[in-house]
């Protein structure tokens, strides 16, 4: 392989975060220094603040051909435990002066400088070594850390050079965490495997979007979170309805973008924002193409060198392409993850005997190919603001609480997170039941805020049925 990153020198910019920049040079020398520095070590953690100390850290650790394990810094100390323990680094890299939690102190620290220089090393590792270690939500249990190969980011990012005709002269406009699949690899190595920029808000909002796209960047990628809050401020933003109107690319993924929301944006500005379908543990499936015609409600047509099929509940394969029969997607490929880390029995399960890997995700194919989901096959996980969460891990958080006997935690349709988590809780004390908010703390500081429940809803008991098992679906009458 020739590298991740071919082309680490030079004047052009590679990244801006707010008013702090990198040159290719400056970025290669950065990356090249800490490379050195990470050389003997053994996974990596990387603080993943939203700066670009995260990005020279990944950079630097893929050069060195260590694999880096990206943490959410806003991660609670049960979640943070659980991956330290899981994923076993050897040190955390993070920017100078970022504070970590207690929960990381046994750990040696990298500060990365990014002013530093250092030379390039030779590329030596191949398409199989680990790169990146992104942990996932499942329905129970804690996160499990996808061990994503370098051949899999390689793979995913020039399949969508091919279908976005995206190259170097792109500059790239977003404001995603840097510790998913999404915001870090979509976002950051994909502008720099092209040669081209990314510029980063730091935290998404409409005037950052609006600056940016008006001062020469080509693309937007969000969630659909930030698609629903761009469509709501368009009618008394006409400055950023032009700035989208500039745009070459407007690209939604994580979560199904209304069509609504679709349509508003396209009548405002005249663009049309491009689905794509993709998964931390297969990176990315499928995609409307730039060359194609824009389809609001479908994720597109798989990707080049993905291989894609749907199947019938009894591992049928589905030849129709008729817009009707649903079943799971499964898809193979290089985009791939090789393994759930320390979890053999999960990775198994996740593959059909012939080496398919099972989405969970439930489409049909329409008559020109293009791949529309309708839904997903386990109810107990929620998406939420593009960002997958488990019911169980939830629940299990909810009932560490001394105010809680039962709790079960469901996903509610929602207008700007396109779900909210919503904890039905069965208190200890029905005379002082613990307030939401406090509920909402409890869970924000033992995970990670984006998984607090939105609303809390009281019950006497909750329903179940002979078996004992909580019945879901009967949760939704009480509400
Ligand atoms: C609120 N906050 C709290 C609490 N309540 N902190 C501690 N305790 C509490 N009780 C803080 C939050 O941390 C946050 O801080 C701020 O208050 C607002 O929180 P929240 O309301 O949750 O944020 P939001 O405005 O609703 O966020 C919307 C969002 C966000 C910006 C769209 O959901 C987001 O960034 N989503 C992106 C998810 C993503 O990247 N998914 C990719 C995975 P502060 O604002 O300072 O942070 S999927 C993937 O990778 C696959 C491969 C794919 O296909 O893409
Ligand atoms: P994650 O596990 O956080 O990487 O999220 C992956 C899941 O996000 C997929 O299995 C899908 O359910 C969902 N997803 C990603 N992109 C889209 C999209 N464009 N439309 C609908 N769902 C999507």
């Amino acid at each position: 392989m020739s590298g991740l990153f071919p082309v680490l020198v030079g004047e052009r910019s590679a990244l801006r975060f707010g008013g702090r920049e990198l040159t290719y040079g400056q970025l290669g020398g950065a990356a090249g220094a800490l490379a050195a520095r990470v050389r003997d070590a053994g996974r990596v953690a990387v603080w993943a603040t939203p700066e670009l100390e995260t990005a020279v850290a990944v950079v630097g650790t893929l050069l060195a051909g260590r694999a880096a394990v990206p943490l959410n810094p806003r991660s609670g100390e049960k979640e943070l435990a659980h991956i330290l323990a899981d994923s076993a680094p050897t040190a955390v890299l993070a920017a100078p002066g970022a504070e970590l939690p207690a929960a990381l102190a046994g750990l040696p620290r990298i500060d990365v400088d990014a002013g530093a220089v250092g030379p390039v090393p030779e590329d030596d590792t191949t398409g199989s070594d680990p790169a990146l270690v992104v942990y996932t939500s499942g329905t129970t249990g804690p996160p499990k850390g996808a061990v994503i190969p370098r051949r899999a980011l390689a793979a995913t990012l020039d399949a969508l050079a091919d279908a976005w005709q995206w190259t170097g002269e792109d500059v790239l406009v977003h404001g995603l965490p840097l510790f998913h699949v999404h915001g870090l690899v979509l976002g950051i190595l994909g502008p720099l495997r092209r040669g081209g920029s990314v510029r980063h808000l730091g935290r998404f909002d409409t005037d950052g979007v609006t600056r940016e796209l008006n001062d020469g960047a080509t693309m937007l990628f969000g969630v659909p979170t930030m698609y629903h809050r761009i469509a709501e401020a368009l009618p008394a933003d006409p400055r950023l309805a032009k700035a989208l109107g500039r745009a070459r690319l407007l690209v939604s993924g994580s979560a199904a973008l209304p069509v609504h929301d679709h349509e508003r944006i396209a009548a405002a500005t005249g663009r049309r924002v491009v689905e794509r379908y993709g998964m931390t543990e297969t990176l990315m499936n499928t995609s409307v193409r730039a060359d194609g015609e824009a389809r609001a409600g479908t994720v597109g047509v798989p990707l080049p060198g993905v291989e894609l099929r749907l199947v019938e509940e009894d591992g049928t394969a589905i030849a129709e392409y008729d817009g009707e029969t649903v079943g799971e997607i499964q898809v193979r490929g290089p985009n791939l993850f090789t393994e759930y880390l320390n979890r053999p029995d999960a990775t198994a399960a996740a593959f059909t005997a012939d080496g398919w890997f099972r989405t969970g995700d439930m489409a049909v194919r329409e008559p020109d190919g293009c791949v529309r989901i309708v839904g997903r096959k386990a109810t107990d996980l929620i998406k939420s603001g593009g960002y997958k969460i488990g019911a169980g891990e939830i629940e299990n958080a909810l009932l560490e609480h001394p105010g809680v006997r039962e709790a079960a935690v469901t996903g509610e349709p929602d207008a700007d997170l396109g779900e909210r988590i919503v904890a039905w809780i069965v208190p200890a004390d029905p005379q002082s039941p613990p307030a939401a908010g406090e509920l909402a703390d409890h869970v924000a500081g033992r995970l990670a805020p984006h998984k607090r429940p939105r609303v809390v809803r009281y019950l006497d008991a909750l329903p179940r049925n002979d078996m004992g098992k909580i019945m879901k679906r009967a949760l939704g009458e009480h509400a």
